[in-house]
């Protein structure tokens, strides 16, 4: 069915959230909904902030603006707007515009009977952000824990924050997450591969099914985790790639005191009474 002449068959009314029919139409491609408009709200304030900040100075290049958050002296109060007051309204903003397009998507999974698994999966990434803007600064007792929003101004808090606790690579969260982040790319890698050798043959040949693809990696691995199960399984890898970041975030402070290195997390394995003595 041509693109055009399906998405008719599918805008159906119903299974808002909010709103009842108030919002219930499409512009062009998109659907709007009562959290569409709630999501251009937040993301035209948010974007308007970010742009005021910068015009604040010291400078336009897109690489080096960077919308900071409070001096630690400010604790946890609100700022005043231009000493880290916008950092905090734009963390507003940047919260109530994520959340929104989420249950933009709940929304549109109710339309079309789907399940809500593509939201319950941007949902691990807005936990990975909150954890950083909202859960640790409250944990450390200051807003100054947050990162700068700025593209390069974020990759320094990064580096900075990785050095605080000696070298970030002991932290055994990261390494799980990281370890996540790996296996997703090779299931990916993996999949992606797998489609294309057994639905695009070339010229004259035969697409070919699911049972060979099973076949090849009985064949390759003696194991085939199977059609559906594969989706199951990148999806397990990816949310969990989120979700030990953010562990390794919270850990980081919070229970492991800052400026002790990582790497003497490690000692209780040094302390094992097969050796230790
Ligand atoms: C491809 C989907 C499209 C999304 C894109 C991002 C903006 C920001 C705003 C100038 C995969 C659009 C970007 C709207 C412009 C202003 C104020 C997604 C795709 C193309 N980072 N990060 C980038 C964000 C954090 C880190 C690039 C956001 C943490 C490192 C882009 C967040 C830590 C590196 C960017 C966020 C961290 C980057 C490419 C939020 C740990 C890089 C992102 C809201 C997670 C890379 C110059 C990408 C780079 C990069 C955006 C958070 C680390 C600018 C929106 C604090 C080490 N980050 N980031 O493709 O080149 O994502 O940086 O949490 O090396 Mg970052
Ligand atoms: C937070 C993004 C959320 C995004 C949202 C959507 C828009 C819309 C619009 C395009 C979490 C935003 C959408 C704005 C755009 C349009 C139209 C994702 C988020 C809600 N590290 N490290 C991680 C590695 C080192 C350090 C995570 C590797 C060093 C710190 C991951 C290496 C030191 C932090 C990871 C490495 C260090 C991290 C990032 C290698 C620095 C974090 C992924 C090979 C000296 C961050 C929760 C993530 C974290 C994090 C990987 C090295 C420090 C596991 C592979 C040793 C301080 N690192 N790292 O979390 O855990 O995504 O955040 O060396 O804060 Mg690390
Ligand atoms: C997958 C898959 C699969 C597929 C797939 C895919 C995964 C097998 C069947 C999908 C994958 C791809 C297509 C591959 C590429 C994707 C990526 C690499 C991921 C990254 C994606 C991007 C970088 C693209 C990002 C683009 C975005 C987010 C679109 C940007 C959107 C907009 C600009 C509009 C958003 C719409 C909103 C907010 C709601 C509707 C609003 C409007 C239309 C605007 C008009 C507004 C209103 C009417 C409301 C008015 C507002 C009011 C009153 C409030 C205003 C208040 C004020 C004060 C101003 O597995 O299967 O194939 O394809």
């Amino acid at each position: 069915m041509a693109m055009l002449s399906f998405e008719k068959k599918y805008r159906v009314r119903g299974g808002t959230l909010v709103g009842g029919d108030l919002f219930d139409f499409w512009v062009g491609p998109f659907y709007v909904g009562f959290f569409g408009v709630t999501t251009f709200f937040f993301v035209f304030v948010g974007v308007g902030l970010i742009l005021w900040g910068a015009a604040l100075g010291p400078t336009w290049n897109i690489w080096k603006i960077s919308i900071n958050p409070p001096d630690p002296s400010y604790g946890l109060a609100l700022a005043p707007l231009q000493e880290g007051g916008i950092w905090q309204l734009v963390t507003i903003c940047a919260i109530g515009s994520f959340v929104s397009w989420a249950l933009r998507e709940v929304e549109i999974c109710r339309k079309l009977g789907i399940g809500y698994h593509v939201p319950f999966a941007f949902g691990f990434a807005i936990l990975a952000y909150v954890t950083l803007v909202v859960f640790r600064p409250i944990l450390m007792g200051s807003w100054s824990y947050g990162f700068p929003y700025g593209i390069i101004s974020h990759l320094d808090w990064v580096t900075t924050t990785g050095y605080t606790y000696g070298n970030f690579h002991y932290n055994p969260a990261h390494m799980i997450a990281i370890t996540f982040f790996f296996t997703t790319c090779l299931a990916l890698a993996l999949h992606g591969g797998l489609i294309l050798s057994a639905t695009n043959p070339p010229k004259g040949e035969v697409v070919k099914t699911p049972e060979h693809e099973n076949s090849f990696f009985r064949d390759t691995i003696g194991y085939s985790i199977g059609t559906l199960g594969i989706h199951r399984l990148g999806l397990f890898l990816a949310l969990s790639a989120g979700f030990w970041s953010a562990v390794c975030m919270i850990i980081s402070g919070p229970l492991w005191p800052e400026n002790l290195p990582w790497s003497e997390w490690w000692n209780w394995w040094l302390e094992l009474p097969i050796w230790a003595n």
